[in-house]
């Protein structure tokens, strides 16, 4: 079994015989300076050599890449949404220990897809710390789709330090958080409802679109100081230059601790082209829904005229926007607003129901029906699957060669984005309506939402599997998908407790 996993990659590559063997590229791990709304501070990065953030490598060419350790803390860095053999998944106590500081670990191995992926630690709290960096795996069709490419890392921004955040999300019952943590008014729960914007489907015209309506209070974990777009607050927003007449595409990616987001295109209608890296039936619209950890790809066309046209993505629940901004040579660039005009909604399956996979699953019957009960409270802080807190040795069991179906269902007050490695999974049910719906990595299941995921069993190993709010998947909501037969030696949930729960390497 081990020496299954390991032919792909480690094995082949050792022996020379690997049709991949190349020199794997560097990926440091390191403390880089960023300055947020004119203070400098220190946060984490993942960079090659020569300062480019992540790693895009060409499907064709597979993945080889050190990760080098240079913080002071232990790391490891998780793949985000490949299918790749399971002792390469990078997740510490579940598929591998942790890289100690000073460190490396070689992950070597085919790819099979192509799109939008990312990468990010999953150790402890350090993806708060901005520990993660983009991952476009490259075909020449993908290049194809638009005239020019432009990937746009979100992310949420504190002062406050993680282990701070979720010591306060945790002693915030029953009192009231104080300070930084406290919510804004008119997102009370107890507060009345307000107008906000929100996303619809025009079934006349066969778009998704902004729309405003009176909203109830939305519960959001950690009140972030910026949003960040490739790094960068709406002070100084990355400007793109780009031709009048010319096709973009823009790879969003929802790089994010704990902030849900609503894309707005503005002037530009875009087509909606795929989730999560993986094409989708074209949507057109100019405000889309992009949950934590997922990805979306928008292609734009630039008008005749150029012009500077601003990408914007806002917090759910929050006023909160960061972005880019599209230009053209002599555009006059506007300033942009940090705030919002007003609040944005909570995520809902308005988009998630429109969306169909452009190559979905086999059609089968389902060998197994794995239950996914997300629960918990913000009063506990914490957060359950089938009443489970983590660590504990529960797990999702499967057979190799199943066709599998989780049914998530979700009794909290939160929307939860819930992520499973090393599988595609399509969604073929919301809330009873039955869909031939996106297949994803990652889906996001509001409060009180049934959603049904089918995905095939044939990637043997144990698999992360996880709500990817950073404080609820510290607080509990964890589990594993695991096959049986399964080599379970690198699988330590104890571990996981005390080692996840430790210091992170910087102070601010
Ligand atoms: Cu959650």
């Amino acid at each position: 079994m081990i020496a299954r996993h390991l032919l792909p990659g480690l094995l082949l590559a050792g022996l020379g015989v690997s049709a991949f063997a190349q020199e794997p590229v560097k990926l440091f791990v390191k403390e880089v300076p960023l300055t947020v709304l004119g203070r400098e501070v220190k946060v984490m990065a993942i960079e090659q050599e020569d300062g480019t953030p992540g790693y895009s490598p060409a499907k064709a060419g597979g993945f080889h890449a050190e990760v080098v350790n240079q913080l002071d803390a232990p790391t490891c860095i998780h793949w985000h949404g490949l299918i790749l053999p399971n002792l390469m998944d990078g997740v510490p106590f579940v598929t591998q220990d942790p890289i100690p500081p000073g460190g490396s670990f070689l992950y070597d191995f085919p790819l099979v897809q192509s799109g939008t992926y990312w990468m990010h630690s999953h150790y402890g709290l350090q993806e708060q710390w901005l520990n993660a960096a983009p991952m476009i795996l490259w075909t020449p069709e993908e290049r194809a789709q638009a005239d020019k490419q432009v990937v746009v890392m979100l992310a949420d921004f504190s002062f406050m330090p993680p282990d701070r955040i979720l010591a306060g999300l945790r002693n915030a019952s029953p009192k009231p958080m104080k300070g930084k943590m406290d919510m804004p008014e008119g997102m009370m729960k107890t507060g009345t409802p307000v107008e906000m914007a929100a996303q619809a489907w025009d079934e006349k015209e066969q778009r998704l679109v902004r729309t405003t309506r009176k909203s109830p209070p939305v519960d959001i974990d950690v009140k972030y100081d910026a949003l960040l777009a490739n790094r960068r607050t709406m002070d100084d927003p990355e400007v793109v230059t780009v031709t009048p007449g010319e096709t973009v595409m823009m790879r969003l990616i929802g790089a994010s601790s704990a902030t849900n987001f609503y894309i707005d295109t503005g002037a530009l209608e875009a087509e909606l082209l795929a989730v999560d890296g993986k094409p989708v039936e074209p949507v057109k619209g100019t405000f889309f829904q992009l949950g934590i950890a997922q990805r979306i790809d928008l292609r734009v066309t630039i008008p005749k005229d150029g012009g500077a046209f601003p990408i914007l993505a806002q917090g759910e629940g929050t006023k909160l926007q960061a972005g880019i901004i599209l230009a053209s040579e002599g555009a006059d660039i506007p300033t942009l607003a940090r705030e919002a005009g007003m609040g944005v909604a909570a995520l809902d399956n308005t988009q998630e129901k429109v969306l169909r996979a452009a190559n979905p699953l086999k059609p089968r019957s389902v060998d197994r029906t794995l239950p996914c009960a997300l629960g918990g409270d913000m009063a506990t802080y914490v957060w359950t699957i089938n009443g489970a807190a983590y660590p504990n040795r529960d797990a999702l069991m499967v057979r190799e060669g199943e066709r599998a179906e989780i049914v998530f269902t979700n009794s909290t007050m939160m929307a939860h984005p819930m992520h499973l490695h090393g599988h595609d999974f399509q969604i073929v049910e919301i809330d009873g309506e039955l869909l031939a719906g996106a297949l994803r990595d990652t889906v996001v299941v509001p409060p009180g939402s049934t959603i049904r995921a089918v995905f095939d069993a044939n990637n043997p190993g144990v698999w992360a599997f996880h709500c990817h709010l950073l404080y609820h998947l510290a607080s509990g909501m964890f589990t594993v998908l695991l096959y049986e037969g399964a080599d379970t030696r690198s699988w330590q949930p104890e571990k996981s407790l005390t080692e996840v729960a430790g210091p992170t390497a910087v102070e601010d």
